[in-house]
């Protein structure tokens, strides 16, 4: 590599002027945007021997998903479309912070202690959704991957998903899918073609309203459409004319519990709300009283499980299928699922690496955080059975047939990573075979009331927990005094954790009150506020 090359353009064009550092978080570094550029010229040199350590394909995906306009953010992703391995999330972080006059001697360390060879060869794929600090830092990151002699794929404005799904293809010579856009929207489309072959069916109607939280997702949704046709008609509002992420989305819509702007005032209508990078799906309708009702990842989840069950029961091949949760989601959910379902729930940290992580373990794994954040992931040993049994004329034909359908239903999901319009196309798929509309859905189980706050502390690292995130191990007395608080209210359950994208602690409660929840939530809140160094007058802010 040109050492003098990427210091020259470092110092002139890129400049670390170290206003303040930045971490390499759950899910990459955000920050305001102005405070990124040296960061994306950095991260595109490191993509490049990311690329030639693992001789593979990388992503660089620019975004800073639910975060308003003035934020951005960038996320590495590995080979096999995983977040960055986390030991390279140090390193990431250590590379985005030094001065300019050590970015050389940081690079050559990182080649030697990682073992890089630097004559191999390298590719990366980069794409940004629609902010419009999003153009001037894929320049920078393109500078940084060019200053390297990396091999560029540039896919402009995409997905998160779309992303994960093209660095897949491209490492798996096509045979997860076409490396291209239209590869991306086609394989979904055929697949959910091949399961719904009317627009309504019973009680399911093929009508949609999609709040696209006024992002990248409102384009790739517009591009589904085109080629859905009258099979599924997708309403699109929040469709990028208005501030992204700005009372709308999927994070405000679960958060706030209360319908995004613009949204349809129609009574029983099936809406759905996804993230500003389209990687977060929620569903929500307003009944008959207006009623706000949310419909969110947990659903989602037992959605899908208990319709994948059903067809692997059906199919009589031998599948181990589980599903995986974060301490957020509901506890009727859990109860449902491993008490109803039957299906073996597992609970892991909050942040898509450690749900995708767990999920791996099963034949075939659900996992969904509650704010929509999930996806189905099959093994490779298990997907060749299925589909060996759908063309397995010795078999009786229900066997055949249910084999058949999961094929259809899990070319639906986009394995790679969660994706906000796959989840979408999932769901609906179920919901037109099982004939239901939102409310029958619904009915499975009753939420238990919940709130989320938010705490300002000193230094939110004090807050350490442990069993998933379950139980506070620090400060001392924190955990004991969550358990007395828990055991006033009937079906109590609550914790905190420091968050992993804000400079904050954050609470959660729930009991089977809704009008105790919010009291609940604040003395949780409260206690975090006395023992975990609390600052500012208003100890509580809602999430
Ligand atoms: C990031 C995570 C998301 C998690 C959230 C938690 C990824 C791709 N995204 O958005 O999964 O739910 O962080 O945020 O991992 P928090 O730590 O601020 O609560
Ligand atoms: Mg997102």
């Amino acid at each position: 590599m040109d050492y003098n090359r990427i210091d020259s353009i470092s110092r002139s064009q890129h400049p670390n002027k170290q206003l303040t550092d930045v971490q390499y978080g759950t899910a990459g570094f955000r920050a305001k945007s102005d405070l990124l550029d040296h960061v994306l010229y950095r991260m595109g040199i490191l993509t490049v021997l990311r690329s030639k350590q693992k001789n593979a394909t990388i992503g660089l995906m620019i975004t800073a998903s639910h975060n308003e306009e003035p934020d951005n953010g960038v996320k590495l992703v590995d080979p096999a479309g995983e977040m960055l391995d986390s030991s390279w999330e140090l390193i990431a972080t250590e590379l985005a912070n030094i001065p300019d006059s050590e970015l050389v001697n940081a690079l050559k360390k990182i080649i030697k202690d990682e073992n890089i060879n630097e004559d191999s060869p390298s590719s990366v794929i980069i794409g940004r959704d629609t902010r419009e600090s999003g153009w001037s830092l894929s320049r920078a990151a393109i500078d940084g991957i060019n200053a390297a002699d990396g091999i560029i794929q540039d896919f402009g404005i995409i997905t998160t998903p779309q992303l994960h799904y093209l660095v897949v293809c491209s490492n798996t010579n096509g045979s997860y899918g076409e490396p291209t856009v239209e590869g991306y929207l086609l394989k979904l489309v055929n697949a959910l073609l091949s399961i719904k072959k009317a627009k309504n069916n019973d009680l399911y109607v093929g009508e949609i309203y999609l709040d696209a939280a006024n992002g990248v997702g409102a384009i790739a949704a517009k591009e589904f459409q085109e080629i859905l046709h009258d099979n599924l008609s997708i309403r699109i509002f929040n469709d990028g004319n208005g501030p992204l992420n700005h009372k709308c989305g999927a994070d405000y819509v679960k958060v706030q519990q209360c319908p995004p702007i613009n949204s349809p005032g129609k009574s029983l209508t099936r809406c759905v709300s996804i993230d500003g990078d389209a990687d977060r799906v929620i569903y929500y309708y307003l009944d008959d009283s207006d009623k706000f009702h949310l419909l969110d990842g947990d659903r989602i989840a037992t959605l899908i499980a208990s319709y994948l069950k059903e067809l692997v029961e059906e199919s009589e091949l031998k599948i181990q299928l589980g599903l995986v949760q974060t301490a957020y989601a509901n506890g009727a959910s859990t109860t449902y699922i491993s008490e109803f379902l039957k299906i073996p729930v597992v609970c892991t940290e909050t942040g898509v690496k450690h749900l995708h992580h767990k999920a791996l373990e099963f034949d075939v794994g659900v996992y969904f955080e509650a704010n929509g954040h999930g996806t189905v992931v099959v093994k490779d040993s298990v997907l060749k059975m299925i589909r060996t049994a759908s063309q397995n004329m010795n078999l009786p034909k229900k066997c055949r047939t249910a084999s058949s359908k999961l094929t259809s239903l899990i070319d639906v999901v986009n394995q790679t990573v969660g994706d906000a319009l796959s989840d979408m196309l999932l769901v609906e798929a179920i919901l037109y075979v099982r004939g239901w509309d939102i409310v029958t859905w619904e009915r499975s189980y009753t939420d238990l009331p919940n709130r989320q706050l938010k705490v300002k502390v000193q230094d939110r690292n004090v807050i350490e927990t442990t069993d998933a995130a379950r139980k506070c191990v620090s400060p001392s007395g924190l955990q004991s005094k969550i358990d007395e608080l828990v055991a006033r209210y009937s079906k109590g359950r609550a914790f905190v954790r420091a968050s992993g994208t804000e400079d904050i602690v954050r609470v959660y409660a729930e009991c089977d009150s809704s009008s105790e929840v919010e009291k609940f939530a604040a003395e949780v809140a409260l206690a975090v506020h006395q023992l975990a160094g609390g600052i500012g007058p208003e100890p509580i802010i809602p999430q």
